[in-house]
């Protein structure tokens, strides 16, 4: 079931990709993992700190490609807010985030070694 998930969204950012990539082709080419789809849909991150009160989750990330966004520390909501009983602090994770309605939510997410 997750490595359906995967490959839908490798799919979605494979279908999606390169009208993006063409378009941002000045901002920094060069930050990307170019040519890897893979990369581009998952990012980096660690777990600074989960907050199950408030449904979210502070995590220090690398370039999130698909929001134009740098490497930071910040923090996210999650899609689903079991997930949240699933990560701690320290923990290495790889991740999706969107822009939900304005809201910066980690869509999808794996445990990194
Ligand atoms: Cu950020």
């Amino acid at each position: 079931m997750k490595s359906i998930t995967v490959a839908a969204l490798t799919g979605f950012a494979l279908a999606f990709s390169a009208p993006g990539l063409a378009a941002d082709d000045h901002a920094g080419h060069g930050a990307m993992h170019a040519a890897s789809p893979a990369s581009t849909a998952m990012a980096d991150g660690l777990i600074k700190a989960v907050n199950k009160a408030a449904g979210k989750v502070t995590i220090s990330h690398g370039p999130l490609t698909n929001l134009g966004m740098g490497a930071m520390t910040m923090e996210f909501r999650v899609k689903n807010a079991a997930w949240l009983e699933q990560i701690k602090a320290g923990d290495k994770i790889r991740f999706v985030a969107d822009d939900v309605n304005g809201v910066f939510t980690v869509v999808q997410f794996e445990k990194a070694k």
